[in-house]
């Protein structure tokens, strides 16, 4: 009987695919888990920022409102029902960046992460008051832990040819918002990352759980981030648990976000197979024992059954949370 499972989850992707697990939890559709089974979330935590002197962490968010029914469903992020006046009156102060848009209603939370932070709380604390709020009436069996509690950020070097370089880095959001990922990321640098440690929770998380699952979010900033906090690889390579992952890659693109730009700056190639092989097997120094790609990509599982891993190809698309439990079941089936 699974007991815990461990999700290392992003933003959208991540959060979707949390949706259809607990739906599938709930609706007792995955084989062989308690009907009451704990649900870790080790979140990344670098696509976070301080904008107008407040630390916003979008990843962090977007699963809480999701997980809380406080997400807008059409942009993926921030709350529903939002309002910007906040954001009107910035920018009619002329005051930069008017790219990134709070909202009035998220402009709350981060005021109350912000406070907590500068009376010297640390983030996993910030997030587990919030999700007092988001999580625990709704979801009182899931923990939302932050993969770090220290500053990590992803930037990201693209060219400009009016710097002397040749080239300029920017914060990873300037790069997804402001740019849409409109240009070519020559490489990705994670400022901080190598001085971070694991949050409180993340390794007894990955070491305790029963299942461990990398969710088809982006395996370069977020799956990619959470597995480069030193300690983090390791304790999903040494885990007696099951680990399996999901690719975000269809039919050779990415369904929504950027891992295709970022997958393609750090070399790996941009597919079902190419994700799979660049977690690789645990058997030959990977973190995976399993990888699930989409039916449209079922031509690559034999190379990833090549190179050690159990593969299948099933839906991928999380059109709905029944399609999604759906996915999770199978993935829970591949390595159990
Ligand atoms: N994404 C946008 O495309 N435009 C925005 O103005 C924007 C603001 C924003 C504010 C708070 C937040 O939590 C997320 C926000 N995002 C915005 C999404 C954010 O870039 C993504 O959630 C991830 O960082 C990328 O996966």
């Amino acid at each position: 009987m699974l007991k815990h499972i461990t999700v290392l989850s992003g933003g959208m992707g991540g959060a979707r695919f949390l949706q259809g697990l607990l739906h599938g939890i709930a609706t007792g559709v995955l084989p062989g888990v308690a009907p009451d089974a704990q649900v870790s979330v080790v979140a990344n935590t670098a696509d976070d920022l301080w904008v107008h002197g407040l630390k916003v962490c979008p990843d962090l968010d977007t699963v809480m409102y999701t997980l809380g029914d406080g997400i807008d469903l059409e942009r993926g992020w921030g709350r529903r029902e939002e309002t910007w006046s906040v954001k009107t009156e910035l920018a009619a102060y002329g005051v930069e960046p008017t790219w990134f848009g709070l909202g009035d209603r998220d402009v709350a939370t981060h005021l109350v992460r912000t406070q907590m932070l500068d009376a010297g709380y640390p983030l996993s604390a910030v997030t587990e008051a919030l999700c007092r709020r988001w999580l625990v009436p709704v979801h009182p069996r899931l923990r939302l832990l932050p993969m770090t509690d220290d500053r990590v950020e992803t930037h990201v070097a693209i060219a400009d040819p009016d710097a002397p370089s040749g080239r300029r880095v920017v914060h990873f959001q300037e790069y997804w918002v402001r740019l849409r990922a409109s240009v070519p990321a020559e490489s990705v640098l994670f400022v901080g990352l190598d001085e971070a440690t694991p949050g409180p929770g993340v390794l007894d998380a990955i070491t305790d759980a029963d299942l461990v699952v990398l969710p088809p979010s982006n395996p370069v900033v977020s799956v990619g981030t959470i597995l480069g906090v030193p300690g983090v690889r390791e304790a999903v390579r040494a885990t007696g648990a099951p680990v399996v992952g999901l690719s975000p890659i269809v039919g050779g693109t990415h369904v929504r976000g950027m891992a295709e730009q970022m997958l393609t700056s750090i070399g790996v190639q941009v597919s079902a197979a190419g994700v799979g092989l660049h977690y690789g097997a645990r058997s030959q120094g990977g973190v995976l024992d399993g990888w699930l790609v989409d039916e449209r990509d079922a031509a690559q599982v034999e190379r990833l059954t090549d190179a050690g891993l159990a593969c299948r190809a099933v839906p991928l698309m999380m059109t709905d949370h029944d399609a999604t439990a759906a996915m999770a079941a199978a993935a829970i089936d591949l390595v159990r």
